[in-house]
């Protein structure tokens, strides 16, 4: 498998654009190899400038649950294109998707869109911190909400549980606003509400976590959270950017039956083009400006174009069947690669919600961030290279998600198990 032009491509990116990528993760450094630069994408195959095809598992990193290039979704573009890109102004469009997304999510009695998952926590938690007067907030280490300042925090030391920056240029005083709690872990959550009793604005969370490889919430996780929220007048925030209309027809908030108070979204309602929104019960949203006092804003915010890719994408996933479809196909592989695990004798934890999968290779069971950094990355990277030399695209990292559409096809994931099989007996050594 050549890939000759990706590379010649990758070094002139690098001249212009910074380490030759637009988002870090695209970069393959953590699977050792030069990044692929794509070509094409059609279905469930995605083709780099080499012409080498792949059944892909990364679907832009979640919004192409229809497979790339859907038909429906180009030809809603395509009527619409003539009218204009982008007017800076009120649409119907707009009007239609924030109804369709309230009729899918019911929970949410306002919804502002924004144009990216950033956008969608980022004002998210400072509406909640408007609503509440508070300024602090709880997180999760390994969940990952997109690159505000006060979200790139981790753990502080021992001594002390306020946040600090994780990333160079994010100043220690906007990180100690954040604290840092463990996925499944109440406790802990308990501990830092006790702490800071009366300062806690939100919690913000993945409901099924993403961003650490695959992790589900545990019984009674995301009811404890919560009872907390209640009990504390904490503003409950569901980043479903991933989730949403993924696990379920209805997001992760229907699939468990917790309501959050604010929920983030982003990827799949931009059917591939830029699209984030934040939305949440009416007396908090009615603080969004110019209704209330929490200033927010943007000048391609509900672009028509890409509300008619969301639109005409969420208007698919209403078809009948369609979750217990993508569902089935997810649990099929999910069976079939723990059979050639158990088979191949691989220390291995596999966890599936909807249609998202993650693998970890460990030998222990993976409930937070903690237990996910413990996994083999080694393994990792050689069975990503593996695969890809098989013809199946998968995230280049570890900790990402696997993203099943409804594109794939029978054959695909038979192509899927078999490259599996062949990638696990060469990295079983
Ligand atoms: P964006 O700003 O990338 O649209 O969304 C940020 C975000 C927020 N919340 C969750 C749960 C997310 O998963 C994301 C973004 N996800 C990553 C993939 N793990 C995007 C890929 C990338 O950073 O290039």
């Amino acid at each position: 498998m050549k890939h000759t032009l990706s590379n010649q491509l990758f070094l002139r990116a690098q001249q212009s654009i910074p380490g030759g990528v637009n988002s870090p993760v695209r970069a393959f450094r953590s699977v050792g190899m030069n990044p692929l630069f794509i070509k094409s994408a059609a279905g469930s195959r995605i083709v780099d400038v080499d012409d080498n095809e792949y059944i892909d598992y990364v679907g832009s990193w979640g919004p192409m649950i229809l497979g790339h290039g859907h038909p429906v979704v180009l030809e809603a573009i395509r009527e619409k294109l003539g009218a204009g890109l982008s007017f800076g102004a009120p649409t119907e469009v707009e009007i239609e998707l924030a109804e369709l997304i309230k009729t899918m999510m019911p929970n949410l009695d306002l919804v502002r869109m924004v144009n990216s998952g950033t956008e969608a926590t980022m004002s998210a938690i400072r509406v909640a911190r408007g609503f509440t007067g508070r300024d602090k907030i709880i997180k999760f280490a390994g969940c990952y909400h997109g690159h505000a300042d006060f979200l790139l925090v981790k753990a502080g030391s021992g001594a002390t549980t306020l946040g600090t920056p994780d990333s160079k240029g994010v100043p220690a005083a906007f990180a100690e606003e954040t604290l840092i709690a463990e996925f499944n872990n109440l406790d802990n959550v308990k501990a830092l509400i006790e702490e800071f009793p009366g300062e806690i604005a939100a919690i913000i969370l993945e409901p099924v976590a993403g961003n650490m490889g695959v992790i589900a919430p545990g019984a009674g996780f995301l009811s404890g959270i919560r009872s907390l929220c209640d009990r504390e007048g904490i503003v409950l925030i569901f980043d479903e950017v991933m989730t949403g209309f993924r696990v379920s027809r209805g997001g992760a908030q229907e699939l468990y039956h917790i309501m959050p108070d604010m929920t983030t979204l982003g990827k799949i309602i931009g059917g591939g083009l830029p699209v984030g929104a934040y939305g949440g019960r009416q007396d908090i949203m009615q603080k969004v400006s110019p209704l209330g006092d929490v200033y927010q804003a943007g000048t391609l915010s509900g672009n028509p174009l890409a509300m008619t890719a969301g639109l005409a994408t969420l208007k698919e996933l209403n078809r009948s069947g369609f979750y217990e479809d993508i569902g089935s196909k997810t649990t099929w592989l999910v069976n079939e690669m723990r059979d050639i695990l158990e088979k191949a004798s691989i220390p291995y934890r596999m966890q599936s919600v909807g249609a998202m999968f993650g693998l970890f290779f460990i030998d222990q069971d993976v409930t937070s961030f903690a237990d996910a950094l413990k996994c083999d990355t080694g393994r990792y990277k050689q069975f990503f290279r593996e695969m890809l030399i098989q013809g199946v695209y998968l995230a280049p990292s570890a900790f990402e998600a696997t993203f099943m559409s409804a594109a794939h096809s029978e054959s695909d994931l038979e192509k899927t198990r078999d490259a599996f099989r062949i990638s696990i007996d060469k990295i079983k050594g």
